[in-house]
């Protein structure tokens, strides 16, 4: 990893907001891809603040600190994020499950998803169920992509799959889940579409899966 990441992924860590976006600017300045920047830099950074927390190192004062250095990093470089001339590929609903205020991934998600070429409707953090559905069908989405960070909110993204079966439109959308605890067999048991560990890889996921249902 080059030294300008490390230097990021160590300011978030040390939850210190100046230097982050101090030298997420400098490692854009020197030429170094945002995509590695987000993954390398903000996003290890904040796994190793997680695990810190979870082993009691940390208090939540400096995990709020740290939470606010990757905001401050995620506000220099989303808007450097080149955004691609390409056709509309569709129409997507972000938003973080009830109960869940954490919205950096979902944030580094819709940054991409426009940047690719997609709408986005990002509704936010703490989103009643109802309200994800009730979006979709309001811009006629494509994709309904709920995030959850915490092992107690998971449940959430289940609920917009069971509502949307309640209500009898579960094959309208294209569901994708993703956030910190989920995986790949907790999406298949709760009959999501599409799960991915990274924002990039959501991406290229969400459109393959439009790809096939468009085919
Ligand atoms: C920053 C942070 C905070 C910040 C959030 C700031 C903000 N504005 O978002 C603050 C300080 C507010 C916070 C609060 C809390 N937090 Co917190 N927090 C974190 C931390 C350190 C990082 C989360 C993060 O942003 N990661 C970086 C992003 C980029 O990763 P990501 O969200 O996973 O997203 C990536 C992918 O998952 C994917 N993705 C994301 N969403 C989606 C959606 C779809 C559809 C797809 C396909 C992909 C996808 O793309 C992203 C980029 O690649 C995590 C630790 C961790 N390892 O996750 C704890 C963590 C999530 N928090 C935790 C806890 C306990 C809390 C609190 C309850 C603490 C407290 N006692 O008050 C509160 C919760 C309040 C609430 N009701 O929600 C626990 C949860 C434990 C658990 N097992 O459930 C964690 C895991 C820390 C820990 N190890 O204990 N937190």
């Amino acid at each position: 990893m080059s030294r300008e990441i490390e230097a990021i992924k160590q300011a978030v860590i040390n939850g210190d907001s100046e230097a982050t976006a101090s030298l997420t600017e400098k490692a854009l300045a020197a030429g170094i891809d945002p995509i590695e920047i987000l993954e390398r830099g903000i996003s290890d950074g904040a796994k190793i603040v997680g695990e810190q927390f979870e082993r009691m190192d940390i208090f939540l004062t400096e995990l709020m600190l740290s939470g606010e250095a990757m905001i401050a990093g995620l506000n220099v470089v989303l808007p450097k994020i080149k955004s691609e001339e390409v056709p509309q590929k569709g129409k997507v609903v972000v938003g973080t499950v009830r109960g869940d205020v954490h919205e950096i991934g979902k944030n580094i998600f819709k940054s991409l998803l426009i940047a690719n070429g997609f709408e986005v409707s990002d509704i936010g953090v703490d989103v009643p169920t109802s309200k994800f559905v009730e979006e979709a069908e309001r811009i006629k989405a494509d994709i309904i992509a709920v995030s959850a960070l915490m092992t107690s909110t998971l449940g959430g993204q289940k609920d917009v799959i069971d509502f949307l079966e309640q209500i009898g439109i579960r094959d309208k959308y294209i569901v994708m889940v993703g956030g910190g605890p989920t995986n790949q067999v907790w999406a298949d048991e709760i009959g999501a579409d599409g799960f991915a560990e990274t924002a990039p890889e959501a991406v290229r996921v969400a459109s393959q899966l439009i790809e096939k249902r468009r085919a």
